[in-house]
């Protein structure tokens, strides 16, 4: 046999060896569309903290709290953008992220707070931690502490949900994998009309999809599913977004 078994596979991606031309067009096209879901999506983090911290009275301060931290960060992308003078597509990203912006408002609308919370804090906030990682090494040099800074407080709420739902595990079980069985397929899904863009910036749409995995992963064993639970419903919606 040749020695092609051990060849490195042709196309394997690799980390950007240097970094992207922030100041062309492919980039700030590309960003336009990027920075836009991630202005509106921070947006509606913010308007669902709101939405807990009034369905949640007792943990009200704190939800109010960290729905003002998600304002910040809209506002803060924003700027990001407006550095690299872009304007982003708003209305692009607002049709992208209607469906999970719908299913909370119907999670809301039937009283079903653990829908709300694993949608936000468990779903929402897995997919920001997941692809801030990834943007992290690539983002121009205003971006980047902008971006570490806006993951360490992704990382908080995240925490507030995975606490939340630990201490109810056995009666959050069936209303949380109800709700990820539709907001993880729309969230993964989002990133199929993205490829190009993601491409364009230098982040490389599996190592999003595989960052995710290991992100909600670790969040369902944080929760207390085991770890075998834990790969069976991650592979099960994963498997069924991506095929
Ligand atoms: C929760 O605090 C905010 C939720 C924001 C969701 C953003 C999802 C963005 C997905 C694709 C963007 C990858 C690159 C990020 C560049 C800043
Ligand atoms: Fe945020
Ligand atoms: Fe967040």
């Amino acid at each position: 046999m040749s020695a092609a078994p051990f060849a490195p596979a042709s196309a394997a991606p690799t980390p950007a060896a240097s970094p992207p031309d922030y100041g062309s067009a492919r980039y700030g096209d590309a960003f336009s569309r990027i920075n836009a879901l991630v202005i509106v999506g921070e947006a509606m983090a913010d308007r669902h903290f709101r939405r807990l911290a009034a369905l949640l009275p007792h943990d009200r301060e704190e939800l109010r709290r960290l729905g003002a931290m998600e304002g910040r960060h809209a506002a803060d992308f924003v700027g990001c953008g407006r550095h690299l003078g872009v304007t982003p597509d708003l209305a692009l990203a607002r049709r992208l992220l209607a469906p999970l912006q719908q299913q909370f408002d119907a999670c809301e609308s039937e009283g079903d707070v653990v829908g709300c919370l694993t949608l936000q804090c468990l779903i929402i906030e897995c997919f920001a931690v997941a692809a801030y990682r990834c943007y992290l090494p690539v983002a121009d040099p205003y971006a980047a502490p902008i971006t570490a800074a806006v993951l360490q407080d992704e990382d908080e709420h995240l925490g507030y949900g995975e606490q939340w739902l630990r201490q109810r595990l056995e009666a959050v079980r069936e209303p949380l994998e109800r709700c990820c069985r539709q907001a993880v397929p729309a969230a993964l899904s989002l990133l199929q009309g993205l490829k190009a863009d993601l491409e364009a910036i230098a982040i490389a749409p599996l190592q999003l999809i595989a960052e995710f995995v290991v992100c909600f992963q670790e969040a369902l064993e944080a929760i207390g599913y085991t770890p075998h639970q834990a790969r069976v419903l991650v592979a099960r919606l994963a498997g069924a977004a991506v095929a």
